[in-house]
């Protein structure tokens, strides 16, 4: 009786300690799993943002190939939609029919009928070479595109030339972008986001990485052209 009295406490004091340890090593593997649950989350949010914007900018791509085909200049060749200067989505020309008031500006998203805003809830930039855009003269299949698509803002490398018209997303920093208040954001740090905010004709369209988080789409010369030439509007 006396042995047996004395080995059942000492069975629950060794089963108590163990829960406990149990416990605590339970504990941080939960904490564990938190912090690694969480991080992944924010990034997730972030792909998922970049895969919206992407899915925006090919509509907007194809948009703008059915606004060539579907619309007829002056002398009855087709032509792109100028860039939306004033912010209310409707595109700007100097003349009408005629020029447009800037090479670069906002997507016209009203004309377009989509692309008002990215998944950062920015504008898209747009810009159009001016021998594609005129409404009085259209272009034909020798125009050629001024824009390069280049690897970095030294343009080293050359990703896409001859371009007609080139579209992007200022991305999660938003960095140089006209925002939704019909402003624009501060500049960027980065030589090749700056590149994409500076007015002329080379945009950088690189990987993304921590220093560039643009997200740029064009219309390639060669695809435009067909598109024409298969709707019967060239040549
Ligand atoms: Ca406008
Ligand atoms: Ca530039």
């Amino acid at each position: 009786m006396a042995a047996m009295k004395t080995a059942v406490p000492q069975r629950l004091t060794f089963a108590r300690g163990f829960t406990l340890t149990e416990m605590a090593v339970v504990l941080v593997i939960v904490a564990l799993l938190i912090t690694g649950l969480v991080i992944p989350f924010s990034a997730q949010q972030e792909i998922r943002s970049r895969q919206e914007t992407e899915r925006a900018l090919a509509d907007i791509r194809e948009a703008l190939m059915g606004y060539a085909a579907s619309h007829a200049a002056s002398d009855l060749k087709p032509y792109l939609p100028c860039p939306d200067t004033d912010d209310d989505g409707l595109e700007n020309r100097s003349a009408t029919p005629g020029p447009c008031t800037s090479q670069e500006g906002r997507i016209p998203w009203v004309d377009l009928g989509l692309g008002r805003r990215d998944a950062w809830n920015n504008r898209f930039r747009y810009r159009v070479t001016a021998a594609f855009s005129n409404s009085a003269v259209g272009f034909t299949l020798a125009s050629a595109g001024t824009l390069t698509v280049c690897a970095d803002s030294a343009c080293a490398a050359t990703i896409a030339s001859n371009v007609p018209a080139v579209v992007l997303s200022h991305g999660a920093n938003g960095a140089g972008a006209f925002n939704m208040s019909g402003g624009t954001n501060p500049a960027p740090a980065g030589a090749d986001e700056l590149e994409n905010t500076d007015n002329d004709d080379t945009l950088v369209g690189r990987t993304p990485d921590a220093g560039f988080d643009d997200v740029v789409t064009w219309v390639p010369h060669a695809v435009l052209v067909n598109r024409m030439i298969t709707t019967g509007k060239l040549p």
